[in-house]
Order: C-alpha cells, then structure tokens, then sequence
C-alpha cells in the first residue's frame, strides 16, 4: 500500500529507507540547533527503549549554544538518525565555517542521507513542491522548500496545497505549534528561540514536547501560526 518513491538521481543516492517491522517505537523530531539540554530532556522523557528509532528532521546545529554536544549524542546512539538540514548543508557546502567545527562534523553532515522513508512517511528538512513530481526536486530544494511560489515567510506555504500520496514530516519552518495535516507534519516549534521541542510518537499518533529553558529572540513575522 506504500507508495513508490521515485527521487532525482542526486537524491536517489542520499535516500535511506527503514523498515518498521524492525523497531518498537519510532519518533520523527523537529530542528534541536545545538541546543543540547532541551534534547537531553526530550530524550529522557521519551526513555526510549533498545529497539527504538529516532528520526531528526536536520538542523541538529547552529544558533543553539551547544552544536558539537548535539552532535556527539546523535552520532554515539544507533538509535538516532538525521536528515540533513539546510544549516548542515550550509556547512557542507563551505559556506559557514563556525568556530565549533572540528575534524569529522563537515563529514559527518555530508554522510547524512537528505530523505528518510517507511512506509508512506518521507522525512526531508524542508518540504516539496506540490505541483512538481518528486523526482524533479533537487536535494538543495527539499532542504529548503517554503513558499515554492511566494516570498518566504508570506505563504502559501507547500504545505497548504500539498495531498500526498505521502505523509511528509519536516522542519526549517518554524511554528508555535505543530503543524498536523493528514499529509504534511511541521515540527520545528522553535526550541533554539525559546519555543518547544516537539517529538512525533509514530506508533500512538501524538506529539511529545519539552518547553525550552533558554531565550533567543526571533521576529513574530518568521514563525508561521499552522491554523
Ligand atoms: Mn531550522
């Protein structure tokens, strides 16, 4: 009943499939952006067991006062996996070169696939074109899809227009609350901006947030209301 993914070739090849017979609980979560704690504290509420999985939507880095912890704990748990976000590809392309990089994290983000799957959920950091195929999409545009015909922040965002086949679950939007439509799941709730940081129970459809201790200001006109 699964929908057939066809990706672009330069996708095709960053493109990781799970399958979910193989794991207890699987939970997608939204942009950490070094901010360590408040993942340390999601995870603990989770209290994941061996088999589950852990899928970050990317931007596990910048912003945050902890980008190398973030990535310490991703990298040392099998559990936890990521797609790759803009803020990593930003870094990968040598465009940033943050005082924190050290040897190993610019490979390591380039090791991240762009697009995770199972079953008809497919993970990408941005979004996609509804009026494109898939296939036409390049790994830099479902790393920051937006508004595919309007101005950024100004809508209509991907998301308002896009009806499947797949369940998309992303991020790099930010909203002050999940977005929850039958095919599109938004889940960066701007945690690094004093916002929460949401998780998605896969197996018991429901959101999982901790609330953010720290505050970093961000313009009411770049977080987007879902309603
Ligand atoms: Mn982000």
């Amino acid at each position: 009943m699964n929908p057939k993914l066809q990706f672009g070739n330069d996708v095709a090849t960053r493109h990781e499939r799970f399958e979910t017979d193989s794991y207890g609980g699987i939970y997608i979560v939204g942009d950490v952006h070094g901010s360590r704690k408040i993942l340390e504290r999601l995870l603990t509420e989770l209290d994941l067991a061996d088999d589950d999985l852990v899928v970050f939507v990317g931007d596990l880095v910048r912003k945050g006062p902890d980008s190398p912890g973030v990535i310490d704990l991703v990298r040392e748990d099998p559990r936890l996996v990521s797609v790759r976000g803009n803020n990593e590809q930003k870094i990968v392309r040598g465009d940033k070169d943050p005082d924190w990089l050290r040897d190993g994290d610019r490979e390591y983000f380039e090791s991240l696939p762009v697009a995770i799957s199972f079953d008809n959920v497919l993970v990408v950091h941005g979004g996609i074109d509804p009026q494109r195929s898939l296939a036409d999409h390049t790994v830099e545009e479902l790393l920051t899809m937006r508004s595919p015909h309007g101005d950024g922040y100004d809508g209509p965002f991907w998301y308002d227009d896009y009806d499947g086949p797949y369940r998309v679950f992303f991020g790099h939007t930010v909203h002050d609350h999940p977005v929850e439509r039958e095919h599109a799941v938004g889940l960066d709730t701007g945690c690094v901006y004093g916002g929460t940081l949401t998780a998605y129970d896969y197996r018991n459809d429901e959101f999982r947030t901790v609330e953010a201790k720290t505050h970093q200001e961000r313009a009411n006109s770049k977080i987007v209301d879902p309603a």
